[in-house]
């Protein structure tokens, strides 16, 4: 099941989210927090390359809690796996060619957290606004349970 939740900016998220952007010269305008319980939690292989995004914005990640890998993917090249441990910080660029994983570690026992900082185009925003107003249901709103 995902639980998608739509959250304002809190003063925590926005400290962090000025650190990422000092540090990689993007703006953000969206994060993505992602729950792994233990090790089976796992994604499967994906682009992040949906029409919301901003392609030209490279997809921060910071990793806490357990580490965990990532698998990247690209046709005609060998796959990459990358330990992401606590603290570490990823910048995934060329998200159009690149698919990434997480796969199931049932040995790790602990959970981890990650917060992927996006871009999104201003529509999916102004939905997101038009949502907040109308269901008015803050600080968080389901919107779509798999
Ligand atoms: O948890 C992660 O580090 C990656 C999550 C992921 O694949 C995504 O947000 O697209």
């Amino acid at each position: 099941m995902i639980l998608l939740a739509v959250m304002t900016w809190n003063r925590t998220m926005l400290k962090i989210k000025y650190n990422v952007e000092k540090k990689t010269g993007f703006e953000y305008n969206f994060v993505l927090l992602n729950f792994y319980e233990s090790g089976p939690a796992k994604v499967g292989a994906h682009k992040d390359d949906e029409p919301s995004l901003d392609l030209s914005v490279d997809i921060a990640t910071l990793s806490f809690g357990a580490c965990r890998d990532m698998i990247f993917s690209k046709k005609g090249c060998k796959s990459v796996r990358q330990a992401l441990e606590a603290g570490s910080f990823l910048l995934m660029h060329d998200q159009k060619e690149w698919t990434h994983a997480i796969p199931s570690q049932p040995c790790v026992k602990e959970s981890r957290i990650s917060l992927t900082f996006r871009r999104v185009w201003s529509s999916l925003q102004q939905s997101l606004d038009v949502m907040e107003r109308d269901y008015s249901i803050p600080p968080c709103k389901r919107l779509r349970r798999e």
